[in-house]
């Protein structure tokens, strides 16, 4: 048999269990599904650094009948030495019965792994029932060391207290541990509260830990990579038409055409980025108000993102590779009254709109015969389309705290509310350079990790 700790991961139906499994192990393929009795067997899912088995979480079905195993606990623990052999008793004897079957499934693994300890998952959100009480008994018989997860699966905190309250009768301890929301700090405190229930566990914990890290770096270095991918790509994005009718008509057609293919590349971001943060399990939400719910080619969007005029003028004089990016190519859009938040933004958009035009957030070349290419060297369009990637990754990663986006947005008159409108005036620069750099078809040698690596390393950490 395996030596590695365990962890039994248990509950009633449908509050979360299969859900902190995945988070905790980072496991796609588990079964989270919003009907009760998804989990219908025992599974093990171990932990493995460099292919060596160092901890297994076992997720269990939700328990049916606490009552009838409580009451049969209780009339016969008298008749056994131990906890495990009371355990292994009601196992054995109620293996075989038809409606117990899912019990049972939950309570092999207390039986079958003697040094087991066991994460009860409840859902804080509704209230406690005597279903809890029950299941709450049993465990703490079972003779496992124990530690209530309490995961609130709606935004309703009114019951935690009295969750709090009961679990610390039966816990070793009791733990927020949200599984939609937790993030790398999150896991990393759960793990060293399960430390102190087994013995000699702090090294494999260290090495937990010291793997997390790793991961976690690799992760934003991934998400950077498809930064640089998805921006190559919309640099290198043109939409061409030839025609002998109407060239207006053929224009309208065009940036259609052209503004649906970048519209694709921010889409492919996304999904990219959902599936990078295993988070296409669930459903993400982005806060209604939120900028990125306007369209890449509004002006809402144009007046809260990317740089401000003076940053534009400032990069327009700086450095540069000779490309002739000038100011009026550079573009900086109207400033004004402006927030994150789409509702507080209209008003103050509207009395500055009147400058705006479509036109000037890409390029539009007339060729010969009849020739038109639209394409996109403005360089504030690249800061926009950074902002809305950075944008999004902030809502995966840091979801708990949508809502606080939401309600804390300021609006600043005249200033932008994106991040890159907040990076040094070198990291702008050295942006910009990268930009003309592969705008002119070469590599360029600047490392946008280095740019951007500490910008989203910042925003994950923001909710410490
Ligand atoms: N909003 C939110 N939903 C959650 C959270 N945890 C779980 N859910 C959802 O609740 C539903 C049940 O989650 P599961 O992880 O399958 O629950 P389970 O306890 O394993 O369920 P069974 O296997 O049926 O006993 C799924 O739709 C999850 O996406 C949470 O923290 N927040
Ligand atoms: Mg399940």
């Amino acid at each position: 048999m395996n030596d590695s700790p365990v962890f039994i991961v248990m509950g009633q139906s449908n509050e979360g269990k299969s859900s902190i499994v995945s988070t905790l192990v980072g496991h796609d393929q588990i079964e989270v599904d919003h009907n009760a009795g998804t989990t219908r067997k025992h599974r093990i899912f171990p932990i493995k650094i460099d292919g060596k088995r160092i901890m297994d979480f076992i997720d269990t079905p939700g328990f049916e009948h606490p009552k009838k195993i409580l009451k049969w606990l209780k009339k016969n623990e008298n008749n056994y030495s131990s906890s495990k052999e009371l355990i292994t008793a009601f196992y054995d004897i109620h293996n075989n019965k038809k409606n117990l079957e899912l019990d049972c499934q939950l309570i092999f693994p207390i039986k079958n792994y003697a040094e087991a300890c066991i994460l009860y998952v409840f859902d804080g959100s509704r209230p406690v029932d005597q279903q809890d009480i029950w299941a709450m008994e049993i465990v703490s018989m079972s003779g496992c060391g124990r530690i209530a997860l309490i995961n609130c699966r709606k935004d309703n905190y009114d019951h935690v207290e009295k969750w709090k309250n009961e679990c610390n009768k039966y816990f070793n301890s009791v733990k927020d541990f949200n599984a939609h929301y937790a993030n790398f700090k999150d896991r990393i405190r759960l793990l060293t509260t399960m430390g102190t229930l087994v013995d000699n566990l702090a090294d494999t914990l260290e090495l937990v830990t010291e793997n997390l890290k790793k991961q976690r770096n690799r992760l934003y270095e991934e998400i950077v990579e498809l930064i640089e991918e998805k921006l190559q790509k919309s640099i290198h994005f043109s939409v061409k038409g030839n025609t002998l009718g109407d060239k207006k008509l053929l224009k309208q057609k065009l940036v259609i055409s052209y503004k649906k293919g970048i519209e694709k590349i921010e889409n492919e971001f996304r999904k990219e980025v959902r599936k990078v943060y295993r988070h296409q399990i669930f459903d993400v939400e982005i806060p209604q108000k939120s900028i990125i719910n306007e369209e890449l080619f509004s002006e809402e969007t144009w007046s809260v993102l990317g740089l401000t005029k003076s940053q534009l003028t400032l990069a327009a004089a700086a450095g540069g590779t000779g490309i002739g990016l000038g100011i009026s190519a550079l573009l900086a859009p109207i400033t004004g009254g402006a927030s994150l938040a789409v509702g507080g933004l209209l008003g103050a958009a509207a009395a500055v709109t009147a400058h705006f035009k479509s036109e000037e957030m890409f390029d539009i070349y007339d060729g010969k015969q009849q020739q038109v290419t639209i394409t996109n060297k403005k360089i504030q369009f690249y800061y926009i389309l950074v902002d809305r990637m950075i944008l999004y990754y902030s809502y995966m990663v840091n979801r708990a705290h949508g809502k606080r986006v939401d309600t804390t947005v300021k609006v600043d008159n005249g200033e932008k509310q994106g991040f890159t409108s907040q990076w040094t005036e070198q990291e702008q620069d050295n942006f910009k350079t990268w930009l003309e750099i592969v705008m002119q078809g070469n590599r360029s040698e600047i490392s946008l990790q280095e740019i951007f690596v500490p910008i989203l390393k910042k925003i994950d950490g923001k909710e410490q």
